[in-house]
């Protein structure tokens, strides 16, 4: 029998931490417990009393994507082998249709492109712009193609940038069909008149790209998207939180018992917006990112927010963009691609700065970087935890273990790393894929092609009830 067993370790879910060995049968998690033997045939790792972990889940990355002119460097292979040598075992990324691309056929483009992929990886369709076309795709993506979430870019003018006429009738179909819509919250319109602004004042360097997208750019449409949300009774889900002010919008939504969740990059938790400033442009332009990493002081409520649990996710956002490419930019900052890479380094940065602070357990760092967005995006327990019946997807984790991040050892193949230099305590030692070791102390194991598509079912049973309990509780009319 094909086999694993991994052995002598402290496995660490969302919920518990507990010294347990951990089976594997094929592809799936057959059990988990003391001092368990190993079936004749069975390999046996060594865990040395490291931690054993769920793999990583990034919800946010954008592999080969077209944009602003140019592809991201990193594709689904080299982007989720890259994962994989940091510990994440599963993505979700975007299909984007240019507006007025039937949502179906961009649906199949991408699975094309996503046929190389060295993980698991499901997709968050994009909607940008609305017709019965764009309504009955919607339906046939969530009804036979495993779609449960749709994106909307309330940025991006001119391009993929949702109005409020296709966020009200994309959220409302959303309901419908019991998916999560999710939302890049930047206020167009506004981003489009600052960055004029700027030119026109002769600021045209990567230092006009904060100054076009302060906060209040980001929180108003954040504030905006929960309003929506909100009339229409539908969850909601706010990529990249990276203020205080969008942060503080989710907590108080939430406390009125909105169902919001907000995810945070690890980007906008550990690098600030001074690199904007560097005389280098090639320096400058690599950390060009929407929205933009923020004054320092940002960084702290964004912990706060994972702390209290009023941020639940983190991702990366890992859309990767070259020197060469960034140069598109040189004389204008509008026309730099816009991203930054991030899926090989944020487990290790996450834990250092999370769990080494004092500021996440292990198991709360399990929550944030697997566990919560495998349940907002109906994949758990296939994934996010460590369970008899899981896929084996699992991390093998050194907490002793320390590394220096860098561009010179990095497996992405961008030319840049936003955590240049940062060292590290706590890495990933091995990482195990649907049960077979793809990444041991060095040495990327990842295939091409073994990834698998995720079919993510909807929600409807539930939110239908939901939408169903809500009418009829409406206040009887009151009696005059
Ligand atoms: O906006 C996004 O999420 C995509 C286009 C990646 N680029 C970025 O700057 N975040
Ligand atoms: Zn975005
Ligand atoms: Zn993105």
């Amino acid at each position: 029998m094909d086999g694993l067993l991994i052995r002598g370790g402290t496995v660490v879910n969302a919920d518990c931490a507990r010294r347990a060995d951990v089976l594997c049968e094929g592809e799936t998690i057959a059990a988990i417990a003391e001092n368990l033997t190993a079936p004749a045939g069975v390999e046996v790792l060594d865990a040395g009393g490291r931690l054993v972990m769920p793999g990583g889940l990034d919800p946010h990355t954008h592999m080969q994507l077209p944009f602003m002119g140019t592809v991201a460097v990193d594709d689904f292979y080299s982007g989720t082998a890259a994962g994989l040598a940091g510990g994440t075992t599963s993505i979700i990324d975007f299909v984007i249709p240019d507006p007025r691309e039937r949502l179906l056929d961009a649906y199949h483009k991408w699975r094309g492109w996503a046929d190389k992929a060295a993980a698991d990886y499901g997709f968050h369709v994009a909607v940008t712009w609305w017709s019965e076309q764009v309504h009955a795709d919607m339906g046939t993506l969530v009804q036979e193609e495993g779609v449960n979430s749709f994106k909307h870019f309330m940025a991006y003018k001119n391009a993929i940038m949702a109005d409020d006429e296709t966020l009200v009738n994309s959220f409302r179909r959303a309901l419908e069909l019991g998916a999560m819509p999710t939302v890049h919250a930047e206020n167009g319109e506004l981003v489009f008149q600052l960055q004029k602004q700027m030119i026109e004042q002769g600021i045209s360097g990567p230092e006009g790209h904060p100054l076009s997208r302060p906060p209040a750019v980001e929180s108003e449409a954040a504030q905006r998207a929960i309003a929506i949300a909100d009339v229409l009774q539908v969850p909601l889900y706010v990529v990249h939180v990276s203020c205080a002010e969008s942060a503080e919008a989710i907590a108080r939504a939430r406390a009125r018992g909105q169902r919001v969740f907000g995810e945070v990059l690890a980007g906008h938790l550990l690098v600030d917006e001074s690199a904007y400033r560097n005389p280098d442009f090639t320096a400058a332009a690599a950390h060009v990112m929407s929205p933009p990493f923020r004054p320092k002081w940002h960084q702290e409520m964004l912990w706060r927010g994972l702390q209290s649990g009023s941020l639940q996710t983190t991702a990366t956002d890992h859309c990767t963009f070259c020197a060469s490419q960034k140069a598109l930019g040189r004389e204008d900052f509008r026309k730099i691609p816009n991203g930054c890479g991030g899926i090989e380094e944020r487990l290790m940065v996450l834990w250092d700065a999370g769990v080494n602070t004092g500021r996440l357990t292990p198991s709360e760092f399990v929550a944030v970087t697997a566990a919560n967005a495998a349940k907002i995006f109906n994949l758990y327990p296939r994934k996010g935890v460590l369970a008899a019946g899981s896929d084996a997807d699992i991390v093998l984790w050194d907490p002793q273990a320390t590394r220096t991040l860098s561009v010179k050892t990095q497996r992405s193949h961008v030319d840049y790393n936003v955590f240049e230099g940062h060292t590290v305590t706590g890495v990933p030692t091995h990482t195990v894929s649907r049960g077979k070791i793809v990444y041991a102390d060095g040495d990327l194991r990842a295939e091409r092609g073994a990834g698998r598509y995720l079919k993510r079912p909807a929600f409807a049973p539930v939110f239908a009830a939901l939408a169903r309990k809500a009418q009829r509780m409406k206040p009887a009319a009151v009696a005059r």
